[in-house]
């Protein structure tokens, strides 16, 4: 059995002073996991279902699980002594971490609570997270490509934490009779192509004829490999995306003709899950350019995503883009 604090301290391809820095972020991370997972298990018996009241940064509802795993993040990144800056889906502003104001060298993005929409039907939700390292001015805005970490937690019948430090994927599995993570699947790889699409196909009067017209080629049979796809969407971008992880296939949430940016956050949402992806052989990609690549220009900055299999994605991208006009080609 290999815990996750192992698997990190293993790492070769990091210099010793960063595997002992990642370790540290890393048990934090996990800690807060392990936190929001014991709160998912006693949902409905206790008074953590429903609103806050309030509205966040993004214009949505705040749910009172929202907030509270906003609140055990940022929580646990207040221990620490290396992580400067904390950016949340459910903080408007960037936060300094008091003790680590002066000595800390790495921003942590996340998204706490992932799916929300589900807290109240039992169905999966999951956090997401991302690290960079700063630069010497303090910058922490950097493209997906300067991750050194990014993941996720799924809380499903198990809680699972997937991550990647540039060295392939992993997925750890909590073990509730330790209250550790143990290493379940190493090196995960997205096969090449799959069969499963998954898409809000609610969202179709707002596309553009040409989202319409690559989501309606997944409801025919492919003519030359006689490839027919079947739809999946839980509504919690980390399930979806960990489904398409295992299996193959892609995800997709397009940009609209009214807002063209899409729905979902680069920095802790798309940024992050890419990285991931990309890790295990698949592609993230805004249909027009890769995600990796994008330079941020605000924390809670929106994008179009589509991610997953290799031939899949690049089969997308490359009708959005014009490259080609065919989708079979
Ligand atoms: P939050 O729960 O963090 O706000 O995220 C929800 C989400 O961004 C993502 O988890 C889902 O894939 C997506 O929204 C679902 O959105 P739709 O309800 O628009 O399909």
């Amino acid at each position: 059995m290999v815990s996750l604090t192992r698997h990190i301290r293993e790492q070769q391809r990091l210099s010793p002073e960063v595997v002992g820095d990642l370790s540290d972020m890393m048990t934090q991370i996990a800690l807060g996991g392990k936190r929001i997972a014991r709160d998912l298990c006693r949902t409905g018996l206790t008074d953590m279902i429903g609103t806050t009241g309030e509205t966040n940064v993004q214009g949505e509802q705040v749910q009172k699980l929202d907030e509270r795993a906003n609140q055990i993040f940022v929580e646990v990144f207040e221990q620490s002594e290396i992580v400067r800056i904390v950016v949340s889906e459910e903080m408007a502003e960037p936060v300094v971490v008091p003790r680590a104001a002066r000595s800390g060298s790495y921003a942590v993005f996340f998204d706490p609570l992932d799916g929300s929409s589900n807290i109240d039907v039992n169905a999966p939700l999951g956090s997401i997270f991302s690290i960079h390292r700063l630069d010497a001015a303090g910058h922490f805005l950097k493209e997906g490509g300067d991750q050194l970490a990014g993941g996720y937690l799924l809380y499903g019948p198990g809680t699972l934490l997937v991550y990647t430090c540039g060295d392939g994927v992993h997925q750890f599995t909590l073990d509730p009779r330790d209250n550790e993570f143990f290493l379940s699947i190493a090196n995960v790889h997205v096969p090449a192509c799959g069969a499963i699409y998954s898409v809000n196909e609610g969202n179709r009067s707002k596309w553009s004829a040409d989202v319409r017209h690559v989501i309606d080629s997944f409801q025919e049979v492919d003519p030359k490999t006689g490839r027919l796809y079947t739809a999946r969407y839980t509504g919690c971008l980390v399930a979806d995306v960990h489904r398409i992880l295992l299996k193959g296939g892609l995800y997709l949430y397009p940009g609209e003709v009214k807002k063209p940016e899409g729905k979902l956050r680069l920095m802790y949402e798309a940024a992050p899950l890419s990285f991931v992806v990309e890790q295990a052989g698949g592609i993230g990609s805004t249909g027009v350019e890769r995600i990796a690549s994008i330079q941020p220009k605000s924390p809670h900055q929106r994008v179009p995503l589509i991610i997953g299999s290799r031939d899949d994605v690049e089969r997308v991208e490359q009708f959005l883009s014009g490259r080609c006009r065919q989708l079979d080609c």
